[in-house]
């Protein structure tokens, strides 16, 4: 940090999206004057202490997450509700939600669509079916997070009543499962909706036939002493969050991890390609 003027720092996970986020939301900032430092590469419970601790003062936060990893609430279904019960709860944790978007980054189980076809498997009901029928027979690549978390994988075992077994989880980094279930190395795997690789390697999503994910729209989430300080900064990530859609997320995520380009060009020129940026 230099010395002097409107500081701020800004968290970011793991993630592809979240990196793509972080840079947008840091390059607005700095336009406005903000001296931005960057906090990137965190896990979820990190970054979400980070932020309670006041060590980070906003990031990019999904509502489903926080309802139902961080506070243990049940999920609630409908988006609107969801981030209102977010805001309500997280007023008592100093924390305020602005900029909601449409964005819902939901996990997702999947498969490869011809091995799927073959099994009979369209949905998460029927892949607990056939995993009852056939222990211990179906391998799955998931992130740590994911098979830990309350949203998790104990919530799918828990709501469809099966489970994979210990010795057929395979625990990665969550970027590398789609070509590892294209490889053949995996037959189910941990999924998140907003990566295009899900197409790009012909998988398919089960489909969620008991709802056991909440939605996961994305919002800054910020400590509420320092958007009162400093107001401007709800206006300022205002028009990234109302313009940003699934197929935008998709198509930036996209030009990083298929097509190669660097987090910090992709956002950049987005910016300036929507009149975000001069
Ligand atoms: N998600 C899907 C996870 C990772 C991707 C948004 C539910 C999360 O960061 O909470």
């Amino acid at each position: 940090f230099g010395a002097g003027g409107k500081q701020l720092t800004l968290g970011a996970k793991t993630f592809t999206e979240q990196q793509l986020l972080s840079e947008m939301t840091f390059h607005l900032l700095e336009n406005e004057g903000y001296n931005v430092r960057q906090m990137s590469n965190l896990g979820s419970n990190v970054v979400r202490t980070a932020l309670e601790n006041g060590q980070v003062d906003l990031y990019w936060e999904y509502t489903g997450t926080a309802l139902v990893s961080y506070m243990n609430e049940e999920p609630i279904a409908d988006p609107a509700e969801a981030y209102a019960e977010v805001q309500r709860i997280d007023k008592e944790n100093g924390i305020d939600w602005i900029n909601l978007s449409e964005v819902n980054n939901t996990y997702t189980l999947m498969m490869r669509e011809e091995e799927a076809n073959e099994l009979g498997i369209e949905t998460l009901s029927d892949l607990a079916e056939y995993i009852n029928d056939n222990p211990n027979t179906l391998s799955f690549g998931t992130d740590g997070e994911f098979a830990n978390r309350p949203d998790g994988l104990p919530s799918v075992e828990e709501t469809y009543n099966f489970e994979f077994g210990a010795a057929q989880l395979k625990q990665m980094d969550a970027g590398l499962i789609y070509e590892a279930l294209y490889n053949e190395a995996l037959h189910v795997g941990l999924g998140y909706e907003t990566d295009p690789r899900i197409d790009q390697y012909d998988l398919i999503p089960l489909e969620d036939d008991q709802s056991v994910f909440p939605p996961y729209n994305v919002a800054v989430t910020i400590n509420e002493e320092i958007l009162s300080e400093y107001p401007d900064i709800e206006e300022i990530t205002k028009d990234l969050a109302d313009r940003l859609d699934i197929e935008i997320m998709r198509q930036l995520n996209y030009e990083v991890d298929i097509e190669g380009q660097s987090v910090s060009i992709v956002a950049y020129n987005w910016l300036v390609e929507n009149g975000l940026l001069e």
